[in-house]
């Protein structure tokens, strides 16, 4: 870690103690204190109010047993987590990861994330994030289903359009969240919209939800540019991952003059020099479930798939890390300043290592931290439930151009607040002193709670 404020170091190393064994928790924590030197000076008044030491305390954490049985009829078992941060803004509200990766400080960086970046979209939403251990990879479409019901006959006593509401992240897409809202609707008797967001479009969902963060990304690298006078017309880019992040962006990208070469899941990295086919990556991902190893296979000629290497060496000007956290470490971010990259925008939550970040500040590469770059998934689920309570459902271009809105507000308030805390175009600094400041001034108003 780097340098904290006096009035911090303690509350940190209190964090360290009462929650051991969970190092993304921890830094999440170290990198958003590591901006909130100029706040600790500027608002004495959190410090008298204990406010640092009550946001990294989740209000609420929920752990619980998901049995399930399989297709051979054979009982298995999982851990489920909810763990519901901050709910001063509003309910609580964000994804549930299934992935075998899942354990508590994992859950808990998330949710501590998704509180400031839900504050930074301007929306009345609380942070939350839940999952569990559970590995789609492999499973029927029978065992997901099972497995979806029980983890929410659990999480249903929890959960509420006033209360949390819970949406995708990795391992939990459109499928899964068919199966959960179902087994809602049975359990409580009630059409309740509003208690999850990333609906199909049939049944509640809002348009624009499946594509918004990846879409949010490159609208964030799109004011990026525009504001150094330049567009991504023309722009080599990377993307990590090929899920709904990833794709989405390459899209996007795509959309605006941009060429995406390269793009990855946990078995390597493909790189296509004419540009990812998202027609095919999606074909084989989305309704193949299979993995890049076939997009190459099924391009062949150029089309190079990559084991055991890192994307962050195919040369880019651009570089979006849109799997997962800590993916893109100092050794990656030497490779991107080598080969010449200007900008890298964090798809993902928590992608980059805190030494990944350090280098490519070092290395005069902007960068972007997930919390103000992916926003825009959560901003427009605050949009589809602004379409449930109203009973509406609004245009496809309607809802993009709200999004591209938000996405434009988030990039300036940034910038905005880190000029007025003396650190400009610092956008890490400017994403935690305005999504803090923000939930803090809330919960000093709401009293000791
Ligand atoms: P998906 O499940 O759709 O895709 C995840 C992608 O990341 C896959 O390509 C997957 O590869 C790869 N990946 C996941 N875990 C690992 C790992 N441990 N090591 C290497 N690769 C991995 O998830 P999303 O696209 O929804 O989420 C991607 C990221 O974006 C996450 O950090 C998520 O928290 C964040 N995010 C998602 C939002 C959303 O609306 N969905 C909103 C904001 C942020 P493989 O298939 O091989 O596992
Ligand atoms: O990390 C995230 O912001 C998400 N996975 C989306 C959360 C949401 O509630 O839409």
């Amino acid at each position: 870690m780097t340098t904290l404020h006096s009035a911090l170091v303690s509350v940190y190393d209190e964090v360290v103690e009462r929650n051991p064994g969970e190092p993304e928790f921890q830094q999440a924590v170290a990198e958003v204190f590591e901006s909130l030197a100029p706040v600790v000076d500027k608002h004495p008044e959190y410090a008298d109010g204990a406010i640092v030491q009550r946001l990294v305390e989740p209000e609420r954490q929920i752990i619980f047993r998901v049995p399930w049985v399989d297709d051979a009829g054979g009982v298995r078992l999982n851990r489920g987590f909810r763990v519901q941060f901050n709910s001063t803004l509003g309910p609580y509200k964000g994804g549930l990861r299934f992935h075998p990766s899942v354990n508590l400080s994992i859950i808990k960086f998330l949710g501590f994330e998704q509180t400031f970046k839900n504050a930074l979209t301007g929306m009345p939403i609380g942070g939350g994030k839940g999952g569990a251990d559970f590995d789609p990879k492999g499973k029927s479409d029978a065992e997901v289903m099972r497995f979806c019901q029980s983890y929410m006959t659990e999480l249903s006593r929890h959960i509420g359009e006033y209360t949390d509401v819970p949406a995708g992240d990795i391992g939990v897409g459109g499928r899964e969240l068919g199966y959960l809202f179902g087994q809602y609707k049975r359990l409580t008797n009630r059409y309740e919209s509003g208690v999850l967001t990333g609906k199909g479009i049939g049944w509640g969902g809002s348009l624009v939800r499946t594509e918004a963060t990846g879409y949010g990304t490159v609208f964030f690298v799109d004011e990026m540019l525009r504001r150094h006078g330049e567009t991504l017309e023309g722009k080599r880019i990377i993307v990590s991952g090929s899920g709904n992040v990833a794709r989405y962006a390459i899209e996007k990208a795509h959309q605006l003059g941009a060429t995406v070469v390269a793009c990855s899941d946990s078995g390597g990295y493909v790189v296509d020099e004419a540009g990812i086919d998202l027609e095919l990556l999606t074909e084989i991902k989305e309704r193949r479930r299979g993995r890049v190893a076939d997009y190459a296979a099924e391009k062949g000629g150029a089309v190079r798939h990559i084991v055991g290497g890192q994307i962050w060496d195919v040369p880019c000007a651009i570089a979006l890390p849109c799997a997962t956290q800590n993916e893109l470490d100092e050794r990656g971010a030497a490779a991107l300043i080598r080969t010449g990259v200007r900008i890298v925008a964090e798809g993902a939550n928590m992608p980059t290592t805190p030494g990944g970040i350090a280098a490519l500040r070092a290395g005069g590469v902007l960068f972007a931290p997930g919390k103000a770059v992916n926003a825009g998934g959560v901003a427009t689920s605050a949009l589809e439930m602004q379409q449930n309570a109203s009973r509406d459902s609004w245009s496809f271009d309607y809802t993009e151009e709200r999004l591209a809105d938000i996405m434009r507000g988030i990039h300036d308030r940034v910038l905005e607040t880190a000029d007025t805390y003396g650190v400009p175009d610092d956008y890490v600094a400017g994403a935690n002193i305005a999504g803090v400041t923000q939930v803090a001034d809330a919960m000093l108003a709401l009293g000791v709670i």
